[in-house]
């Protein structure tokens, strides 16, 4: 039963295309040239990543989506009753249902994502599959700070639940800022219940980011034709190749295109010049330990208070509290 006043409503604070503009021309004016990763995330970009997801290569989220249906109770328990847990980065939210199922008595489930399209989709298909837990959608840009949305019932405390190893695309000083964030919007109660990506044999990381089909490739070329598409860039898409290196001293997959020749590149009344071989920074994924994250973790008070792995310890997921 699907009653009325739980349709979902949707907080939207998806980035202006004047804001997207401004980030991508700081960003090729800045040497090395980037561009932030954020913006892979456009519908198309949102379901390329859903087929690296479904790669042989890219272990993630197969190990993650492994270790959370095996240990959903005991991260529910840690966790604790009447939750509002607040997701980041919601993606398709499979992962979110194993734990969805366990919590006991949840109040409130919050997707954040900063692509509108599929926020939507996942809420509606969310408050139909939980018509008991109120579905309130955020999107937004959840680097920046934002406030949770009012649930008709109180809950107990919030919890986030930041998975798929998304804060490795955070410097480090970032991610103890986002790691700061998450504390205060949580604080004492339920804690951060987050995915982390493990340091392993470099051959195995490098893979995961230079898979066969080139589905990585052209996920990360899409952020140029979504220049193209919504800001009238004039990329010419073949003359840029997929890059990913793991930098061990850095402890990240650097991911970036490269300029297959000397070319000058115009968006909207701005143009850019480059230099055959050279790199736009699109991504860093930094890789962990648990002893490396509880200790950055531990710098804005986040204590280590359980962790979950896969048999062969490719990924794990943690729990961490005030
Ligand atoms: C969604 C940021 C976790 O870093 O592994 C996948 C994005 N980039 N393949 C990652 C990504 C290239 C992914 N995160």
């Amino acid at each position: 039963m699907h009653n009325s006043d739980s349709a979902t409503t949707l907080v939207d604070l998806e980035p202006s295309s004047k804001q997207f503009l401004s980030e991508v021309i700081e960003g090729l004016k800045a040497t090395p040239k980037r561009l932030p990763c954020k913006y892979f995330y456009d519908e198309r970009g949102s379901q390329l990543f859903d087929q690296i997801c479904l790669l042989e290569e890219y272990y993630l989220t197969r190990c993650e989506d492994q270790i959370i249906k095996e240990f959903a109770q005991e991260m529910a328990d840690q966790i604790g009753p009447g939750v509002m847990l607040v997701e980041y980065g919601s993606g398709s939210s499979t992962k979110t249902r194993a734990l969805l199922d366990r919590l006991a008595d949840p109040v409130a489930y919050v997707p954040v994502d900063i692509s509108r399209e599929h926020l939507a989709a996942t809420a509606a298909q969310l408050s139909e599959a939980y018509p008991h837990i109120e579905v309130l959608p955020v999107c937004a840009d959840f680097t920046e700070a934002f406030t949770l949305p009012e649930s008709r019932r109180e809950p107990t405390h919030s919890a986030v639940f930041f998975p798929g190893s998304t804060i490795g695309n955070f410097e480090p000083s970032a991610a103890r800022a986002m790691l700061s964030q998450i504390a205060e919007l949580c604080g004492r109660g339920g804690g951060l219940l987050i995915g982390i990506d493990l340091q392993k044999d470099i051959s195995v990381i490098e893979a995961a980011y230079n898979d066969a089909r080139g589905v990585t490739a052209d996920f990360n070329r899409n952020l140029l034709e979504r220049i193209n598409r919504e800001l009238a860039g004039e990329f010419d898409i073949n003359q840029f190749r997929h890059r990913a290196v793991y930098d061990d001293l850095e402890e990240r997959v650097e991911i970036s295109l490269v300029s297959c020749s000397r070319q000058r590149v115009t968006i909207g009344d701005q143009s850019f010049r480059f230099d055959e071989g050279e790199s736009i920074i699109t991504e860093h994924s930094h890789k962990y330990t648990i002893v490396g994250f509880a200790k950055l973790a531990a710098q804005v008070g986040l204590t280590l208070r359980r962790s979950w792995t896969d048999p062969q310890e490719r990924f794990a997921v943690l729990h961490l509290a005030l």
